[in-house]
């Protein structure tokens, strides 16, 4: 199965570049430069663990690839918009990102902003588009859904928080909730989309959140381990910043070993949530593992 999900991710990742080149806007006018900034920050790089979920999990349930990958390329839209903005001086102040100089460094600081935005309201415009689903009820519960994970109660409120605990010692239940509205909402939404689009049962729905809430938090304790242990060559970014900003890590509350048996408990529960699902929902299974063993 390892050797399959990764063929799968690799076929994802090809996948999502052509849908994304042909879903950004291109560059055209006096306006072109943030068209350029948007196209550079989303295209040629990143793993699409976002996209895959939502593809797989679409996959359950009988739903269009072609509609899937609009809703995936929505997702991954917000995904770099997040990481944009992160990486300002404002914020992370990071110079490299994907292998390559980070948004604000390659065009300038207010060009990274302006296309954080506008890539953070070209997600809603692609999920509001008749294409990403014929019912308009449909539509609306994944442009809300998207809404409420990457608004101020999921990723832009952990990321407040994430910033509020630097150099402060959290205690581990604000550490659970920082990084399950940071990372872990997103990547909850992720799963859930297939399901809204192939209006799936609750009890469907609910296992889909349960797992990617464990697969969301074995992610973020892994970002946590790679950042203390892991290399920039394989990251693409730098490595070591989070113990030197006194950020609220599983690491720094944990230390390595509890952090990285956490994450290996999380991966190895994931996939049981996943029971009422067919040989459809393997590659779903096998994705928490693949999550642990990563190295950038
Ligand atoms: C600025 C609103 C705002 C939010 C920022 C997501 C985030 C919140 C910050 C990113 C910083 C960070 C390293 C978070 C840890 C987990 C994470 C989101 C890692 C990056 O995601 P990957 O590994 O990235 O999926 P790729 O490049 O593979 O797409």
């Amino acid at each position: 199965m390892a050797t399959l999900l990764e063929s799968a991710l690799k076929e994802t990742q090809a996948h999502l570049e052509a849908v994304l080149d042909q879903l950004l806007p291109q560059p055209q006018g006096p306006e072109a430069r943030v068209a350029e900034a948007m196209r550079y920050a989303t295209l040629g790089g990143g793993k699409r663990i976002r996209a895959f979920l939502t593809l797989q999990s679409g996959r359950l349930f009988g739903v269009d690839r072609r509609a899937l990958s609009r809703t995936a390329a929505a997702l991954e839209c917000v995904h770099a918009y997040s990481l944009v903005h992160d990486d300002l001086p404002a914020m992370d102040d990071d110079d490299m990102r994907r292998g390559r100089p980070t948004t604000h460094k390659k065009f300038d600081e207010a060009t990274a902003i302006l296309a954080g935005d506008a890539l953070l309201t070209h997600a809603f415009q692609l999920l509001a588009e008749p294409e990403t689903h014929p019912d308009p009820h449909v539509r609306a519960e994944l442009c809300l859904r998207l809404a409420q994970a990457s608004g101020a109660g999921g990723m832009v409120g952990g990321q407040m928080i994430d910033m509020a605990c630097e150099n402060l010692t959290p205690d581990m239940a604000t550490i659970t909730r920082l990084q399950r509205m940071k990372t872990g909402a997103l990547i909850v939404f992720a799963a859930e989309a297939g399901a809204i689009m192939g209006r799936a049962s609750q009890q469907q729905r609910h296992a889909l959140t349960f797992y990617a809430q464990d697969l969301g938090l074995a992610f973020q304790m892994v970002d946590d381990l790679l950042d203390e242990t892991g290399s920039a060559g394989e990251t693409g970014k730098a490595v070591g910043k989070d113990a030197t900003r006194g950020k609220a890590t599983f690491v720094a509350a944990l230390g390595l070993e509890r952090t990285r048996a956490q994450a290996e408990a999380l991966a190895h529960q994931a996939p049981g949530h996943l029971a009422e699902f067919d040989g459809r929902a393997d590659l779903l299974r096998a994705l928490p593992a693949y999550v642990l063993a990563r190295k950038g």
